[in-house]
């Protein structure tokens, strides 16, 4: 199975460990085609358009999406519209935060489950569950 992971980038990378310990999770179930989101050191050498053109081409060879959509990121945002639209299967998790609530356009979606979550250990029972599903 390929997996699309898709985690805040210029959006804040203040997530960037808890992305890494989601991926290797997520890496008993398939190949991760996006495990640099986890990556403390990202590279800058590619152009936005061609970052936009490799993960779109990603996106597209995906047999899943599973975002981490606690740190809202336009660019996350974005990858989840389209995989809808491509007819992937799209899962988010997001951590309880006080005053803060995951966007109505996903929370809402009829196409995305969402999943709330507290502590690493539960995201990780969560991506167990979702995979035991597919
Ligand atoms: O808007 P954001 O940057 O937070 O969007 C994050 C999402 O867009 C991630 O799920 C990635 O799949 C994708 N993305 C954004 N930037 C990159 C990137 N390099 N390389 C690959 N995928 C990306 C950007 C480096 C940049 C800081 C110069």
């Amino acid at each position: 199975m390929k997996i699309y992971f898709s985690g805040s980038i210029r959006g804040g990378r203040q997530d960037a460990k808890l992305y890494k310990q989601l991926i290797e999770e997520i890496k008993n179930y398939g190949d991760v085609l996006t495990e640099h989101v986890g990556s403390s050191d990202i590279s800058h050498e590619l152009s936005d358009s061609k970052i936009h053109e490799q993960d779109m081409k990603w996106l597209n060879e995906a047999d899943i999406l599973i975002g981490e959509v606690t740190t809202p990121s336009h660019g996350v945002g974005y990858e989840i519209g389209r995989a809808v639209a491509l007819d992937k299967k799209v899962f988010c998790l997001y951590r309880r935060q006080n005053n803060k609530s995951v966007s109505a356009m996903i929370n809402g979606s009829p196409s995305i489950n969402c999943y709330k979550y507290s502590t690493v250990k539960e995201a990780q029972s969560l991506i167990k569950q979702i995979f035991n599903g597919c």
